[in-house]
């Protein structure tokens, strides 16, 4: 997978080289490019913004600055992320459809946006979302573009050393997932729960369930909700 940025603050997608996505990168799992917008800017100034049509606060980012960008970076099979608060939210079925793609480009705004001419042009030749991460407001997309490479490229084969996790984390079920719990038996005089050390992996599956079931009722009703009938036996309900 090929993955390029777009932002007017490239050193702020440094943590991108770090951790988990470096080692996927030195492995050739992934291939990341960043690109400073104002490479493509037209004036001495290296303007990227101006004011809003109709008025208002703050500035809008200039369509012909985008657009010669995007003409630069995008190719045949690119799919375009753009990172905003009144986006779609992004969610672990997106990451699992981002991460079959060969070729995601990030369009990170600042201010009060991008000139929407510049989305509604680029999707006349290949698919654009706009997304969000929740329901909260950051000065720019670039954090966003942080947090949404994660997610995908945890999926990419090869990438995590266990791929059980990936299968196995909150949302994969649709549940959020239950306590962890390592050695030593008993720490600050608080157990770890007995069935985890019962040996009966009939019981400890069973257990974890109840305890995702739990978990989900009371921080994430709306999961509950969400998940469709038959998700759910006879003994899942009275949990
Ligand atoms: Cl994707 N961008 C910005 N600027 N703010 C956000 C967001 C994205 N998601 C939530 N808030």
């Amino acid at each position: 997978m090929r993955i390029d940025v777009v932002t007017i603050f490239p050193e702020y997608l440094q943590p991108l080289r770090a951790a988990l996505l470096g080692r996927a990168l030195d492995r050739g799992l992934i291939e990341i490019g960043v690109h400073d917008l104002r490479d493509w800017t037209h004036d001495v100034h290296r303007a990227v913004d101006d004011a809003p049509y109709g008025g208002g606060p703050g500035m809008v980012m200039k369509p012909q600055v985008w657009g010669d960008a995007l003409d630069d970076v995008c190719g045949d099979d690119t799919r375009l992320v753009v990172p905003t608060p009144a986006g779609r939210p992004f969610t672990q079925d997106l990451a699992r459809a981002y991460a079959g793609q060969r070729h995601l480009v990030f369009a990170c705004g600042r201010y009060e946006g991008i000139d929407q001419r510049v989305i509604d042009d680029a999707a006349r030749r290949m698919p654009v979302d706009e997304v969000s991460i929740g329901d909260y407001v950051l000065v720019g997309g670039e954090a966003a573009v942080l947090v949404i490479v994660e997610a995908v490229v945890r999926l990419l084969p090869g990438v995590l050393g266990n791929p059980v996790s990936a299968e196995q984390d909150s949302f994969s079920d649709g549940l959020l997932e239950g306590p962890s719990y390592t050695r030593p038996e008993v720490w600050r005089d608080l157990a770890v729960p007995e069935v985890l050390r019962s040996g009966n992996h009939a019981l400890i599956d069973r257990w974890r369930r109840d305890q995702a079931l739990a978990r989900t009722y009371h921080r994430r009703p709306d999961l509950l909700e969400r998940l469709g009938e038959g998700s759910l036996d006879e003994h899942d309900r009275r949990v």
